[in-house]
């Protein structure tokens, strides 16, 4: 099998080198991938100018959107085998990898339909001219994306830059990227242009630095750690390229003690075990309003102390952590945290039957963590909730936005006037009142402020990101 896709067909890569693709349920390799790096990068880079200089430049935007959509519908014939494919590559729970992929023919759907419907302006100008702003695509379009929604992120990145007529390069993440590679071989037969859009499979380091760093490319989109979204943007910034930086959060779920408790507990919970914690916006912090914080953690530490953890077939509340490197990470969070002494409210439990050597940890509630432990400051990115309690609503505002991250937020009362005052207070991408979407569906605008990023991606946002304005003055006597 060769892994990466320039000019329409698969090839090897250039340095014939190969890395091993591990699956997080036994820690064994069952495949390899190949090593892209710089050569293959430039090949890629070219593939897509002659792509923008031929047949996909010169499409309608009509002709785009019909392509997207059939893309669309193919992903759905090929449903089930995208979601085994994804549950074996993440480890995660059939069922989620099954919602992941309904998600990604989403995103062509949307976008596919949004091609044609993006209109420019006229400006009244001085007598005799004709001004008109269009949308234009940036042209070459660079897509590095992380392993823990791999599926739904080739559909997040790569749909709306090309319903702007982009040509694009995608480099997946080396943790997971084979339903990448099976949408890739989906988007060939749905009738992309070669060159339209190419996958170079690799390391950050080489093929993903490469990217970044090419003369050719005209804008970057990244999500994944903060550490490598600032290279992304120094990387972007010599290049004089603009781009867009999704980089995870410490999101809060804001307790207040009119809220109707019974409602928030089950998504509360799921916001923060779904995809074992390994989510951008996950709720990874439970601040409770201090009258009611004992009986509502003690709902939360109930349902928590059920949570179970398995393989993809056995289909729990989640799978395993992605790779070998982040289960040390969130192992080591988990036990710094016990061994520091703050108090474990409730924990979940593996399932029987679970092989050797997978990277299971079980998902932990920790209560009263001191608001300057690493538990309440850090992005930990695993099923690790931490509970706090606040006094009033400026405590509540203080404490929901003393991270230096600000991606989602969750608040819960019934009090409408609260409910607004939170809203516009919560430094935070998005804000859920009596609900949490864990990022929402592909119509709504997505992305953080502080450390969490910048630009937005989703919803007819993502559609001005992935393109520029030209504005045209014409004179007419
Ligand atoms: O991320 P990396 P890692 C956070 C989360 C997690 C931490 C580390 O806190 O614990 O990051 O995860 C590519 N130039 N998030 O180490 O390294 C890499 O190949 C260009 C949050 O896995 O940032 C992969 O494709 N690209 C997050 C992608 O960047 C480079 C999701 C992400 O990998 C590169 C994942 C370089 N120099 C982790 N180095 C979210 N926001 O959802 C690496 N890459």
């Amino acid at each position: 099998m060769t892994t990466l896709l320039i000019d329409g067909q698969w090839v090897a890569s250039q340095s014939g080198q190969m890395i091993d693709v591990i699956n997080p349920c036994n820690g064994e390799a069952f495949t390899k991938i190949d090593r892209g790096n710089a050569a293959d990068i430039d090949l890629a880079v070219a593939a897509a100018q002659r792509a923008l200089d031929g047949a996909w430049g010169a499409m309608t935007a009509t002709e785009r959107g019909r392509i997207m959509l059939r893309f669309g519908d193919l992903i759905l014939k090929h449903a089930e085998e995208l979601a085994q494919i994804e549950a074996r590559d993440t480890g995660k729970p059939i069922t989620v990898a099954r919602n992941d992929v309904t998600a990604v023919a989403r995103y062509f759907e949307f976008y596919g339909a949004a091609a044609d419907k993006v209109h420019g302006q006229t400006i009244p100008y001085l007598n005799g001219y004709n001004v008109s702003v269009v949308r234009v695509p940036h042209g070459i379009t660079a897509h590095i994306i992380p392993w823990n929604y791999p599926a739904q992120m080739f559909g997040r990145t790569l749909a709306p830059a090309l319903a702007m007529g982009n040509a694009t390069v995608l480099k997946p993440s080396e943790d997971a990227c084979l339903s990448a590679l099976k949408l890739g071989e989906l988007a060939v037969e749905a009738g992309f242009p070669p060159g339209a859009l190419n996958i170079v499979t690799g390391y950050g380091h080489e093929a993903g630095a490469a990217l970044t760093a090419h003369p050719g490319i005209n804008f970057a989109t990244f999500t994944g750690s903060p550490e490598v979204g600032v290279m992304v943007q120094e990387a972007t910034a010599k290049n004089h390229v603009p781009c867009v930086l999704e980089l995870g959060g410490k999101s809060p779920q804001v307790v207040f003690n009119d809220a109707d408790l019974e409602k928030a507990v089950p998504v509360i919970v799921k916001a923060i075990v779904q995809n074992a914690g390994q989510t951008c916006s996950a709720g990874s912090r439970l601040l409770v309003q201090q009258d009611i914080y004992d009986k509502f953690t003690a709902m939360v530490a109930e349902a928590f102390n059920k949570v179970r953890v398995g393989s993809p077939e056995q289909d729990l509340d989640c799978g395993p952590i992605v790779n070998a490197k982040q289960h040390k990470r969130v192992s080591s969070f988990i036990e710094e945290a016990k061994a520091s002494g703050v108090p474990v409210l409730a924990e979940g439990s593996l399932a029987q039957g679970l092989s050797a050597g997978g990277y299971y940890v079980k998902p932990v509630l920790f209560g009263s963590v001191p608001r300057d432990h690493k538990l309440a400051c850090r992005e930990v990115f695993g099923p690790v909730l931490s509970a706090m309690s606040f006094t009033d609503e400026e405590d509540a505002v203080r404490l929901a936005n003393a991270t230096e991250y600000g991606l989602a937020a969750g608040v819960w009362t019934e009090n409408g006037s609260r409910q607004s005052r939170m809203a516009k207070r919560l430094l935070s991408g998005q804000v859920f009142i009596n609900c949490y979407g864990a990022g929402g569906g592909v119509e709504l605008p997505f992305g953080g402020v502080k450390k969490s990023g910048h630009g937005r991606e989703k919803g007819f946002l993502a559609l001005e990101e992935m393109s520029t304005t030209k504005t045209i003055v014409q004179f007419h006597n």
